[in-house]
């Protein structure tokens, strides 16, 4: 693959998200009048799992693009979509990653996109309508923020790291889950939640945490965030330092990778 192929490839990844978000902002504000309140909302997986008709909007706008400017490409999408692809060209897309905070009016929710050739993602982006950020990468490429190249920190003491994570949907889960990040907190800096698997991939690429850790995610929470911040120099593993995947994922800094992943295995009981 070449890489004016991987930045064509990027090109249309960040137009997408950043077109879906404007889809899924502009039904909101429609929703709400532009007035504080919630836009209306219905379940999938549990109670707390949501989702809105801005969800499925923006996903639309998504397999429409795609279908009319990269036939036969294939599509995976969180809200249905499922289109095999006939050029081993693979789009995996999370329409509203963070779709609670959407709801809810917090800021950290958006479009997710990455695209995979031959099944290895080589080109991503996550586009954030509240704040206007646009996170990117390319495999090979590096990240960026906008125009701003991306680093991770440059933190080697676990004890003094700020870490991100989230929960699941079932309230079973959610109790381990819970467990974890308890004992976890007494031996590190501080915890961030931000509601967003996307966003906080994005944070530890722009340095905004030191890392992130989540468990039983699905593939279009991940795709685009973790070539992201791979891309900015962090370390990708599962929690038990083996290859990261949606069900296990923990990304970080460098110099705090091994200590996490020890850390990590002292709060399971
Ligand atoms: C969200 C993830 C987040 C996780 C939430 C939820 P959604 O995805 O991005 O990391 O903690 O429970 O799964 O459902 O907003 O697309």
């Amino acid at each position: 693959m070449t890489m004016s192929t991987v930045d064509e490839l990027r090109q249309c990844c960040i137009s997408l998200a950043k077109g879906a978000g404007e889809v899924a902002l502009s039904g909101r504000i429609a929703d709400t009048n532009g007035a504080i309140g919630q836009p209306s909302a219905a379940t999938k997986s549990s109670a707390t799992d949501l989702v809105t008709r801005h969800d499925q909007a923006a996903e639309r706008y998504i397999r429409e693009r795609l279908s009319a400017e990269r036939p036969g490409d294939g599509l995976l999408g969180e809200e249905g979509s499922a289109v095999a692809s006939t050029t081993g060209v693979r789009w995996i897309v999370d329409p509203i990653d963070g779709t609670t905070n959407f709801v809810y009016g917090l800021p950290a929710w958006g479009p997710s996109v990455a695209v995979a050739v031959d099944d290895i993602v080589v080109a991503g982006a996550v586009h954030f309508p509240a704040t206007g950020e646009t996170f990117h990468a390319g495999l090979g490429a590096g990240a960026a923020l906008g125009d701003l190249p991306l680093a991770v920190t440059l933190v080697d003491d676990v004890s003094v790291a700020l870490i991100a994570t989230g929960f699941g949907y079932d309230p079973s889960l959610r109790a381990r889950q819970g467990e974890r990040v308890a004992a976890l907190l007494p031996m590190v800096r501080d915890i961030r939640r931000s509601g967003s698997a996307a966003f906080d991939l994005c944070s530890v690429a722009c340095g905004r945490v030191d890392a992130y850790y989540e468990e039983h995610l699905n593939e279009w929470d991940l795709a685009a965030g973790l070539l992201i911040a791979r891309e900015s120099g962090a370390l990708a593993s599962s929690l038990d330092g083996g290859p990261p995947s949606p069900s296990s994922v923990l990304v970080s800094a460098p110099g705090i990778h091994a200590a996490l992943i020890d850390c990590l295995a002292m709060t399971t009981r």
